[in-house]
């Protein structure tokens, strides 16, 4: 109980650090939420207050398109509006990548030296839908410590990873000109998920083709009342288009803002968060009670060999967790 305390107490202090502009707090709190220790609830409830200010943009789409050089040029495009900038790059498809990521961004340009730009590589450890949760937990932070947009950069390849997007206001989903590509993004549920698209490596061959491949797979199938997703062309290596890519991101911003869908993806996500900490508590509390796993593997013997059923033996569990405690109460008032 001490422990507890003192931790939370320590809990407090780096989060009041953090809404003054301490860096170093923010790293910490950071690792303490990926760490998925018992103090990151606390954290989290700490900092909720102080977010809901920073604008988020996801950025997604398969391995190699070029993702982290757009975010990298878009910060920059950023920096120079004095916008203030937090990235965090999830990769889910390579356990290895993350160090190697953050490498090849600092060396393009030196983004990883400004002060207005708070850099985060996610690791892979757990599983997505955790990942998902940590990810919006870090991206908390980073609109608590007040940066003006949050940049996400995530693989997109299959309906997990797409979860992670559900956390930004505008999505870019990110092509390139090989043909094929846009039946696969179609088949990943890319299509759905893109406010804005861009094929980038423009500098290579079919580039025309890849932009109105997708402009007829999105007249299909794309329904956002009042507006077009538009498809841009970006040759990200050498920042052409990027600017274009900024003003765009910018009319989808006020695209939202006026028919009060920067709100309603608010609600959202607020809920989202309701729904994850409820389930994870239900979750924890069943599956850290060590009697459960006792229990299970005798009642498993037994009903394999006849004996009872899965869902008797499930009520079972819930009751040893005390889950009818409060309605067997209510029926004992009547
Ligand atoms: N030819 C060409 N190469 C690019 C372009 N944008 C990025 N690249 C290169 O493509 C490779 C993968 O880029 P990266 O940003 O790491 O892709 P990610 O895996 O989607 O994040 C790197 O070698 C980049 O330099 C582009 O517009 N044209
Ligand atoms: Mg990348």
């Amino acid at each position: 109980m001490d422990s507890r305390n003192l931790k939370s107490g320590k809990s407090k202090e780096l989060v009041s650090k953090l809404l003054e502009g301490d860096r170093l707090a923010a790293a910490r709190l950071i690792s303490i939420i990926e760490d998925d220790s018992v103090e990151s609830s606390d954290i989290v409830r700490e900092i909720f207050p102080h977010t809901g200010r920073a604008y988020r943009i996801g950025v997604t789409g398969p391995p190699g398109v070029g993702k982290s050089t757009l975010v990298d040029r878009l910060t920059v495009t950023l920096r120079g509006e004095g916008v203030t900038v937090g990235i965090i790059a999830v990769d889910p498809t390579s356990p290895f990548s993350g160090g190697a990521l953050l490498g090849d961004r600092v060396r393009m340009t030196d983004i990883g030296m400004d002060d207005g730009v708070f850099i985060r590589s996610m690791a892979t450890r757990g599983n997505l839908g955790g990942l998902a949760k940590t990810t919006s937990d870090v991206a908390d932070v980073f609109d608590a410590f007040g940066k003006d947009v949050i940049l996400f950069e995530t693989v997109g390849v299959g309906q997990s990873e797409l979860d992670i997007v559900e956390a930004a206001d505008t999505t870019v989903v990110v092509l390139v000109p090989e043909s094929g590509d846009s039946v696969q993004a179609m088949k990943a549920g890319l299509m759905e998920i893109a406010d804005i698209f861009v094929v980038n490596k423009a500098d290579r061959e079919g580039a025309d083709n890849a932009v109105r491949e997708i402009e007829v797979i999105l007249d299909m199938t794309s329904d956002q009342e009042g507006w077009t997703v538009p498809v841009l062309k970006t040759v990200a290596h050498e920042g052409d288009g990027v600017d274009a890519l900024r003003r765009i991101i910018d009319q989808h911003y006020r695209y939202l803002a006026s028919k009060e869908k920067l709100a309603e993806k608010r609600r959202k996500r607020v809920r989202a968060a309701t729904v994850g900490i409820v389930q994870e508590k239900l979750h924890s509390r069943v599956w850290n009670d060590p009697r459960i796993e006792e229990f299970l593997k005798k009642r498993v013997d037994e009903i394999t060999t006849g004996n009872g059923t899965p869902h008797s033996a499930a009520e079972e569990i819930l009751h040893m967790v005390g889950f009818y405690n409060h309605s067997e109460c209510m029926k004992g008032e009547q």
